[in-house]
């Protein structure tokens, strides 16, 4: 930051900074204090000269005990104007859970696996490739804008089977990119530069983050209906109406699987009935593939939505993700895939979609995407993934079974908690509301999400009794 131009009255205290004016009972030139300075007194015993909280010079000392006339600065940041952020809804949880003491307190915020200990897990499958990797010894050069081929090769693949007729005819232009997260917001940069008139239409509820990223990336954005909370299900019909009556050619973000915060999934049979009139209505499906593999255990089981639409000859945008399934969040190693109708087109929508990436990320992390290439490529470790992840799906399920139980035991009051089971994959909605939610973290120390949703991927059996004691007291004795 520029000095600040103040005068000192004392001729013992230089003034520092260029355009003041120097010498006895000197005022400041008001033209040359920056805007964001302002002189608030001119009296004191001694002068400062230094550095002020926010590292402006302001040019005063405290060795002159001459006359007393001081120029006191008050510097105004140039960021005066920029507001403090609300903390993260779901990543915001992490932090309050970390700034807790109390030993009872449970994090079930973030959708983050952890044993059955409530430790972090780094899947066993992961440091035996990663192990192979420094063996090798791999370089750390750049990759292309695109990412690793092997990566993109294998993550194609994954979700659409290896022998899916679109991947032979080239048909789809995948880019590594950071994470779902940073796959979703490179679609999202896509479409409003190619379809600066489409809006894109998202389930209510949703993962909280879409609308961030549909909003930074300047996208307009409205609702379908999904949860219907008289039923603690899906609210088919609605979802149905409303996609069929958003404007033709919009975006329709569909949770492959797995669907976040509900954990409600439509069925095989519904899934080819949202397929009817997304088709019907020249819509174009973008599916978020966050969880594939860890609602049902298995890889192929999960990709099924995808899979259908594709099969139908659609058009398909979808982002994936293996933060949950291989465990490894802080990697950042996702990819946006884009089945296309002819290989010239999946080509030139991949140099858009590489164009898009470059001023943003230039190219993307290179240790994830290796991680994954060698644990898909090789059958062996292919093998074992499959055997861990159906083994983090396994525990998941027992704790949502074993909460269920506990809940049905501890609450003498009837309610039915039989949504519980009926829903899949890392969370439960619990239909918890705010004040309720907040009871939870208040008086138990249990680290949720202000829409009532439970991360049962941080539980374990042993926490399920303490947690269904705090649900029914938030349930029953907070409005
Ligand atoms: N899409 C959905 C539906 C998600 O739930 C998440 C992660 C992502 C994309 C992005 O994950 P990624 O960028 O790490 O690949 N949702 C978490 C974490 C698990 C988060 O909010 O960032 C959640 O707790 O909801």
């Amino acid at each position: 930051m520029a000095s600040a131009a103040f005068a000192v009255s004392s001729p013992a205290a230089p003034a520092v900074a260029a355009g003041s004016k120097a010498g006895p009972r000197a005022v400041p030139d008001r033209r040359s204090v920056p805007a964001h300075l302002r002189l608030v007194s001119v009296l004191g015993r001694g002068v400062n000269q230094g550095r002020s909280r926010t590292g402006c010079r302001v040019g005063i000392t405290r060795k002159n005990f001459g006359r007393v006339m001081m120029a006191l600065a008050v510097d105004v940041s140039r960021f005066e104007g920029v507001p403090m952020a609300p903390p993260d809804p779901i990543l915001g949880v992490s932090e309050a859970f970390k700034a807790d003491k109390n030993d009872l307190k449970l994090n079930l915020g973030v959708g983050a696996y952890r044993t059955e200990e409530l430790q972090p897990y780094v899947l066993n499958v992961v440091k035996k490739a990663e192990k192979l990797m420094l063996e090798k010894g791999d370089n750390k050069e750049y990759l292309p804008i695109e990412g690793l081929a092997a990566f993109n090769k294998a993550t194609a693949e994954l979700l659409l089977g290896a022998d899916n007729p679109v991947i032979k005819q080239g048909l789809v232009a995948t880019i590594q990119s950071l994470s779902g997260t940073g796959s979703l917001r490179l679609a999202a940069a896509f479409i409003q530069r190619y379809f600066p008139e489409a809006k894109v239409i998202i389930s209510s509820p949703t993962w909280g983050n879409h609308k961030n990223i549909f909003n930074d990336a300047r996208v307009p954005w409205s609702e379908y209906r999904y949860y219907d909370p008289k039923t603690v299900g899906l609210d088919f019909e609605g979802m149905i109406a409303d996609i069929e009556a958003a404007p033709e050619g919009s975006f329709v973000l569909l949770h492959g699987c797995a669907h976040n915060p509900t954990g409600i999934d439509p069925t095989p049979e519904q899934w080819e009935k949202i397929a009817d009139v997304i088709q019907e209505k020249k819509h174009m499906p973008f599916f978020d593939v966050a969880y594939q593999g860890f609602a049902s255990g298995s890889l192929d089981e999960d990709a099924f939505s995808v899979r259908l639409f594709v099969k139908r000859g659609m058009e398909v945008f979808v982002a994936q993700s293996y933060s949950k399934n291989l465990g490894l969040y802080s990697e950042r190693i996702g990819a946006i895939n884009v089945v296309c109708s002819a290989p010239d087109v999946a080509d030139r929508v991949k140099s858009q979609l590489k164009r898009l990436a470059r001023p943003m990320y230039s190219n993307p992390p290179i240790h994830g995407a290796r991680i994954v290439a060698n644990v898909v490529g090789d059958l062996t470790m292919f093998g074992e993934w499959k055997q861990e992840m159906e083994e983090m799906a396994g525990r998941i399920k027992n704790v949502r079974q074993k909460l269920y139980d506990s809940l049905s035991a501890k609450d003498q009051s009837g309610k039915d908690w039989s949504f519980i089971l009926r829903q899949i994959g890392m969370f439960s909605y619990t239909g918890l509301n705010k004040a309720q939610s907040d009871n939870m973290t208040d008086k138990w120390h249990v680290y949720m999400t202000k829409d009532g949703r439970i991360s049962l991927a941080g539980l374990s059996l042993a926490k399920c009794d303490y947690l269904a004691d705090a649900i029914i007291d938030s349930f029953h004795n907070v409005n």
